[in-house]
């Protein structure tokens, strides 16, 4: 089928037209809830509080969700009269390590890396990379540091390992040596995710992700982190960096040694993990998901509340 230009134009009016109009629905409905949420606060128990700061945290998922609202966003983050006030976040989930997917790309160096960057001694960090790979890979025959499930039923544990791809990443918390990891770094979850697939982005990782990940000293990201710090505080989210050449610029690296670097880094950003907390009165109410956004679809592959 053949458009005319001034067809197109009309399209891409009404899109943004129709995205302008979701984002103020969001903004609208937002308002109504809080409103409504004001006038039941002023006498209200914990446990009223607590619905209404648990509702507030939902139209934050709702907000964050919208393809059409970025990162920094003032609808993101919005105070409100009576103590209630919305803090979202929303971030690529590249912005963590996708770790089944690592596994399969062989990354064990990388992850050795950022085990040390994490806080583990080199044999720890070596050994650990190891049992992860053994945990997933469908074979019994353990790695020179490795753990199969002759390892783990002298431990008593007689189901470990999988053989196969980490479903949560309490699963993962399971493999030989995360114990180690979990004391140095009890926020360890932070840095992985089971459903991020490939590289991880420079917009939104963090720096010693990043260096571990691309065998980078940290110092050699300094230019590339000023840059993102600047721009996002100047223009928010739609200052990201859009290409990998731009990066590579920034870090200083010759086209020919970026090659290997590029596999490990991804600009994209189809799911989209968000963080949003509610607080009413002295109550606070946190929901995490994860969204994916394919097409003109949505599909939520993870929601955790507390
Ligand atoms: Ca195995």
């Amino acid at each position: 089928m053949i458009f005319s230009r001034a067809h197109l134009r009309k399209q891409q009016g009404a899109a943004l037209a129709l995205a302008l109009f979701a984002t103020a629905a969001l903004g609208a409905a937002l308002m109504v809830v809080l409103a409504m949420a004001e006038a039941f606060l002023a006498d209200s128990s914990w446990e009223d509080q607590r619905a209404v700061a648990k509702r507030v945290a939902l139209s934050g998922i709702a907000i964050g969700s919208n393809p059409s609202v970025m990162r920094g966003d003032a609808l993101l983050r919005s105070p409100f009269a009576n103590g209630q006030n919305l803090d979202v976040s929303v971030l690529s989930e590249n912005a963590r390590l996708g770790i089944n997917s690592a596994l399969e790309s062989g990354w064990l160096r990388e992850l050795e890396r950022l085990f040390i960057a994490l806080g583990l001694d080199s044999q720890r960090a070596s050994s650990l990379a190891d049992c992860l790979a053994d945990w997933v890979d469908s074979n019994d025959e353990e790695r020179l540091n490795g753990a199969e499930n002759e390892a783990y039923r002298n431990n008593g544990f007689t189901n470990y390992p999988s053989n196969a791809s980490f479903k949560t990443l309490d699963e993962m918390a399971l493999v030989q040596g995360m114990d180690a990891l979990e004391k140095v770094r009890p926020n360890w979850r932070d840095y992985f995710s089971v459903l991020a697939t490939g590289g991880i982005n420079p917009n939104d990782a963090e720096p010693e992700l990043i260096a571990a990940i691309c065998g980078l000293e940290l110092s050699q990201l300094t230019p590339l982190l000023q840059v993102r710090s600047d721009r996002m505080a100047q223009q928010g989210a739609a200052a990201a960096f859009k290409d990998l050449e731009e990066v590579r610029r920034l870090l200083g690296i010759s086209e020919d040694a970026f090659q290997k670097i590029s596999e490990k880094l991804a600009l994209d950003t189809s799911l989209r993990r968000i963080r949003s907390i509610g607080r009413a009165g002295k109550t606070e109410s946190t929901i995490e998901a994860v969204v994916q956004t394919s097409g003109g679809s949505q599909k939520m592959l993870l929601w955790q509340q507390r």
